[in-house]
């Protein structure tokens, strides 16, 4: 399979599992989502590709992560279409940028406390993942661009973690199930957040027991904090790897942030089976598919490391 193909399907695996990730909230169960889904004439994503998209386009405009650039990507983007579902962090950190003169990093720190730990830099990241997937600097990388609005640790990390997660995708050997322990292994990293540390073992023990994906949601979470929300994501790319669809209705249909964990499984098993193995019928209905592709094969053409 071709690098191009898995660039694209983790860009477009993304869009469409945030698409039907959100289509889940109002159709839970899987037959009447696959009603919906015929009858729908578009998918749209949220706030999740929209980020997405804006990230890819700072990273090829300053070929790496600049803070600055990348704040006023965000907020411009947001400003564009503050309709898509935000979460009430980034709009509070672009009204104090605008209105405090603060800097992203600092207008973040003021968020919660302590910083946002929530699943907004990890859901993002995908455009990162690809750009760098050769870079030795790859976790100093996705925190960098987390710190715009995520400065928790644990939402640093995520993101971290879920760019190791699809870099390392795109290298495993095609059409051959992973070795979850190994994938999960390769996944953590030194100074790793214990809270997230720990839920990877989890992952790990969860899947070894074979318990049902409800339960493993229930004990791993699926709210919209990260260390709540990504484990599970991954847990259903690591169940059903060779299985898009299988892929993606476990990651959004045990409840919670179904959107986002829809947006970041979705990466994750776009980026190992690459585009092909998307139901064509979802991506001709992906809004602004074209987009997407051509964003995925940007980055591939620029792509450094
Ligand atoms: P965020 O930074 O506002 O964080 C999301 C939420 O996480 C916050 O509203 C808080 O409740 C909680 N949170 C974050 N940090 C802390 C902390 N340090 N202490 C206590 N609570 C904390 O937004 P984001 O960009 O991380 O959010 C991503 C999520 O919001 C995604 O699911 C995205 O799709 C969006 N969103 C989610 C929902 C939903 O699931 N109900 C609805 C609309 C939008
Ligand atoms: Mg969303
Ligand atoms: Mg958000
Ligand atoms: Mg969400």
């Amino acid at each position: 399979m071709s690098l191009e193909s898995r660039f694209i399907g983790c860009l477009v695996g993304s869009a469409i599992g945030d698409a039907i990730g959100e289509m889940a909230f109002s159709f839970p169960e899987r037959e009447a989502l696959l009603s919906a889904l015929g009858d729908a004439p578009e998918l749209s994503y949220t706030d999740d590709t929209a980020m997405a998209l804006a990230l890819g386009e700072s990273l090829l405009m300053v070929g790496d992560v600049d803070e600055q650039h990348l704040g006023e990507t965000f907020r411009r983007h947001y400003r564009q279409e503050p309709w898509r579902g935000y979460g009430p962090g980034p709009p509070t950190i672009f009204a104090a940028v605008e209105q405090e003169g603060f800097s992203y990093r600092e207008a973040a720190h003021y968020l919660y406390g302590n910083g946002s730990l929530g699943n907004g830099a990890a859901m993002r990241i995908a455009p990162l993942g690809l750009f760098f997937y050769r870079s030795a600097d790859l976790v100093e990388k996705a925190r960098l661009s987390a710190t715009v609005t995520h400065v928790h640790p644990i939402g640093m990390d995520g993101a971290a973690i879920q760019t190791l997660a699809i870099a390392r995708a795109l290298s495993l050997a095609p059409g051959q199930a992973p070795d979850f322990p190994i994938f999960l292994q390769q996944i953590m990293f030194p100074g790793l957040v214990p809270e997230l540390r720990e839920k990877l073992k989890m992952v790990e023990a969860l899947l070894a027991r074979k318990v049902s994906a409800q339960e493993a949601a229930r004990i791993l979470g699926r709210s919209v904090r990260v260390d709540e929300s990504l484990p599970f994501a991954l847990y259903a790319f690591l169940r059903y790897p060779c299985h898009f669809e299988d892929c993606l209705w476990c990651a959004i249909l045990n409840g919670g942030d179904r959107d986002t964990l829809g947006t970041m499984a979705g990466a994750v098993c776009g980026a190992f089976l690459g585009v092909e193995a998307i139901p064509a019928y979802w991506r001709g209905k992906l809004e602004n598919r074209a987009l997407l592709e051509n964003l995925a094969l940007d980055l591939l053409a620029r792509c450094s490391g």
